[in-house]
């Protein structure tokens, strides 16, 4: 708002002196386009984003960039949060003393908001969160959220493994599953490990153990490293994410064991979620991942057409879920019936890889 009214001020500022010089309509009158210029303002949106750890967050934020730019009418003030949630409170606070016109939050966990949500809405200022969500006790403190659903994710692979465990004639407790977990806490996280434990629960798997990965190569590496050296009958691996299935593979081929769907004759199954980089896709393609469910990273547009909706006076819906696809380059498994609801599997091949990543 502060920037808003300086820049009306000079605005006007420009117009009166325009009139003192320069070129000026009949009887000395300032030329009508320079008095009733409408002002047009960029919209300015403060963005406090979680922070860098996977290719998904990277697309999510190239996505958000992408669409507030100044050709678009806003300006993006952007922040990252490198994990930390003090960081992104604090952004959040900085966002609140510019008085920017709007506060989209991709929030690191799901709890610890309310306070400074309270700021934000006592500075009358709309508050949309993106992607994972927040747990408050007072859903009026932020406007809109927009994301997927993380447990019906997780329902959509567990269901494709035990269509896939019934097709190949594996008994359900010779399934021996470990968990490499996003950061613990965040929406992804829960709703992805709920999927799977209710699974294991209405199956009979044998759930060996569960590790946050924290959404990386890096300790996905280490986190599947250590289940090797713990557990000598693991045959699927279930990463929450596309980056820790890369670590996960790395760990597994340099243990000399292979990956792949012959779970019956050695193989360690991977399965993850995102899909959002051609390489995923690539190891998918080759079945060293068996299956992916999207997790659908573009919310810049999303976001956007809720802010142009609260521009114009409307209540735009208070959570928007995004239509989410699953992927496997195996024909096993064509469709999933979840709570009454078909999704098919979409059967990748190297020509749809080229039409996604044209
Ligand atoms: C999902 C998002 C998760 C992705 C990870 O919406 O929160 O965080 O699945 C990312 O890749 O790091």
């Amino acid at each position: 708002m502060l920037k808003k009214s300086l820049a009306i001020m000079m605005t006007v500022m420009l117009g009166l002196m325009m009139v003192g010089c320069g070129s000026s309509g009949k009887d000395g009158q300032a030329p009508e386009s320079t008095v009733k210029e409408e002002i047009k303002e960029n919209i300015v949106v403060g963005f406090s984003q979680l922070g860098a750890e996977s290719d998904w967050r990277s697309a999510h934020t190239e996505s958000m960039k992408a669409t507030f730019t100044e050709e678009n009418g806003y300006e993006l003030i952007f922040e990252d949060g490198q994990q930390k949630q003090a960081n992104q409170i604090m952004a959040i606070r900085t966002f609140i003393q510019q008085e920017v016109d709007y506060i989209v939050l991709a929030p690191v966990t799901e709890t610890g908001w309310d306070t400074v949500l309270q700021e934000a809405k006592d500075a009358g200022i709309p508050v949309i969160i993106v992607d994972r969500m927040v747990d408050v006790s007072d859903e009026s403190l932020f406007t809109c959220w927009v994301g997927a659903d993380f447990e019906l994710e997780g329902q959509k692979v567990t269901e494709w493994l035990n269509q896939y465990a019934i097709a190949i004639n594996i008994a359900p407790e010779d399934i021996h599953i470990v968990n490499i977990q996003g950061t613990l806490g965040g929406s992804s996280q829960i709703g992805r490990t709920k999927g799977l434990r209710d699974a294991v629960e209405t199956y009979g798997w044998d759930l060996l153990a569960e590790m946050p990965g924290d959404f990386t190569r890096t300790k996905g590496k280490e986190v599947m490293e250590d289940f090797l050296n713990l557990y000598d009958n693991i045959n699927v691996v279930y990463c929450e994410n596309d980056n820790e299935a890369y670590g996960a593979i790395e760990a597994i081929e340099s243990a000399g064991k292979k990956v792949g769907l012959d779970i019956m004759n050695g193989e360690i199954m991977v399965v993850s979620f995102d899909g959002v980089k051609r390489d995923a896709m690539s190891y998918a393609l080759k079945g060293k991942i068996a299956c992916i469910a999207e997790c659908n990273p573009l919310h810049g547009p999303r976001v956007q057409a809720i802010i142009e909706s609260l521009e114009a006076g409307e209540q735009p819906e208070k959570f928007y879920f995004v239509d989410e696809e699953i992927f496997s380059a195996n024909e096993t498994v064509k469709t999933l019936n979840i709570n009454g609801k078909d999704y098919q599997v979409v059967h990748l091949t190297q020509e749809i890889i080229e039409q996604r990543y044209q």
